[in-house]
C-alpha cells in the first residue's frame, strides 16, 4: 500500500473534504459487516435483508426488536478504533469536513466526530410508527409504546425499501458536489443512494480515494485505491 505524492499534497492543502463510511470502518472495533462474512448476515435463520426490512416491521415487530436489542447489547461492549479517531481529528485539520456514514452504531460520535450525517439512522434511537416521535435508548430503556400517542415504537433505522431521513442525503449530496477530496472507507458501495455520493464527487471534479482491503463496485471510479484496513491506513495520513 502506497499513498501517492499527489494525494499527500492534496491532503495538505484541501479545504473541503468528504468522508463516506460503511460497516468496514467499524470492523476493527468488532462490529460484523453485512456482506462478505461476519455473523450478523443471518439471524435465527433469516438473512439480514429479510429481518431488516419494512415488511418485517409490519409483520413481526417483536422479532425486529429482538434482533436490534441483541445488536445494541453487543455494541455496548465495543469502542471506536484508530480509524474513527483519525477521522474525528480531520475536523480540526480541514476548513470543511463532512462525515457521512451508513453506520447506525454511533461509534464516530463516540470517537469525537460532530455533525455526522447518518444516512441510515441510529440504533440507539426508537421512533414512533405513527407520529414519528423519537426516544433515546442510550443508558435508558425505551418506553413500551409512544408517550405522545400510544402507538408502537420501532428502531429509528432505515431498512431496505424505506426512505432515508428527510434532508440527510440532500445535504450529503450538496457537500459531495463541492468537495475537493472524497474518501470512501469500508463500504461495499452496493446500497443506494449512499453509493451515489462518490459518483457525485467525482463528476464534480473531486479526487476520490477508496480505503478497503477488498475491491468494490466503486474501485474503478476511484483516482486512488488504498488497499488495507481503515484502522491501519488512515493513521498514515497523520
Ligand atoms: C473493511 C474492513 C476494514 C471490511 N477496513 N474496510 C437501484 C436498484 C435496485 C434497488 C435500489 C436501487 N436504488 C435503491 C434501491 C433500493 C435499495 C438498494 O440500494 N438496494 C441495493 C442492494 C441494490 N436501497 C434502499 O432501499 C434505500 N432506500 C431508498 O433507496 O429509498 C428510496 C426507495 C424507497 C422505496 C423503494 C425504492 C427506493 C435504503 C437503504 C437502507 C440500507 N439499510 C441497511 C440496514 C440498516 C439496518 C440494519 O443495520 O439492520 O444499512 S442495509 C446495510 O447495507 C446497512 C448498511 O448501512 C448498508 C451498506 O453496507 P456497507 O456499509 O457498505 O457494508 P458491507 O458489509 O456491504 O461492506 C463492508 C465493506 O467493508 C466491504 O467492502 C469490506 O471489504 C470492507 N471492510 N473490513 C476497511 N478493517
Ligand atoms: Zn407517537
Amino acid at each position: 500500500m502506497h499513498i501517492s505524492a499527489e494525494l499527500r499534497q492534496l491532503f495538505a492543502r484541501a479545504k473541503r473534504v468528504l468522508v463516506l463510511t460503511g460497516a468496514g470502518v467499524s470492523a476493527e472495533s468488532g462490529v460484523p459487516t453485512f456482506r462478505g462474512g461476519g455473523n450478523t448476515a443471518v439471524w435465527k435463520g433469516m438473512r439480514f435483508d429479510v429481518i431488516s426490512s419494512a415488511e418485517m416491521v409490519e409483520r413481526d415487530l417483536p422479532a425486529v426488536w429482538e434482533w436490534f436489542d441483541y445488536r445494541r447489547d453487543f455494541l455496548n461492549e465495543l469502542t471506536p478504533n484508530p480509524a474513527h479517531f483519525e477521522i474525528a481529528r480531520w475536523q480540526e485539520r480541514f476548513a470543511e469536513l463532512t462525515l457521512v456514514t451508513q453506520n447506525i452504531d454511533g461509534l464516530h460520535q463516540q470517537a469525537g466526530s460532530r455533525e455526522v450525517i447518518e444516512l441510515h439512522g441510529n440504533i440507539w434511537r426508537a421512533r414512533c410508527t405513527a407520529c414519528g416521535a423519537t426516544y433515546s435508548m442510550v443508558q435508558q430503556q425505551r418506553p413500551d409504546a409512544c408517550l405522545e400517542c400510544g402507538e408502537p415504537l420501532r428502531p429509528d433505522v432505515v431498512l431496505f425499501g424505506e426512505m432515508l431521513p428527510p434532508g440527510a442525503f440532500e445535504l450529503a449530496a450538496a457537500r459531495a458536489s463541492v468537495c475537493e477530496l472524497c474518501f470512501v472507507v469500508g463500504t461495499s458501495a452496493l446500497v443506494y443512494p449512499a453509493a451515489g455520493l462518490p459518483e457525485i464527487a467525482k463528476a464534480a471534479g473531486a479526487y476520490v480515494v477508496e480505503v478497503n482491503p477488498e475491491r468494490t463496485a466503486l474501485s474503478s471510479l476511484c483516482d486512488e485505491v488504498l488497499t488495507g484496513k481503515a484502522g491501519e491506513v488512515l493513521p498514515l495520513f497523520q
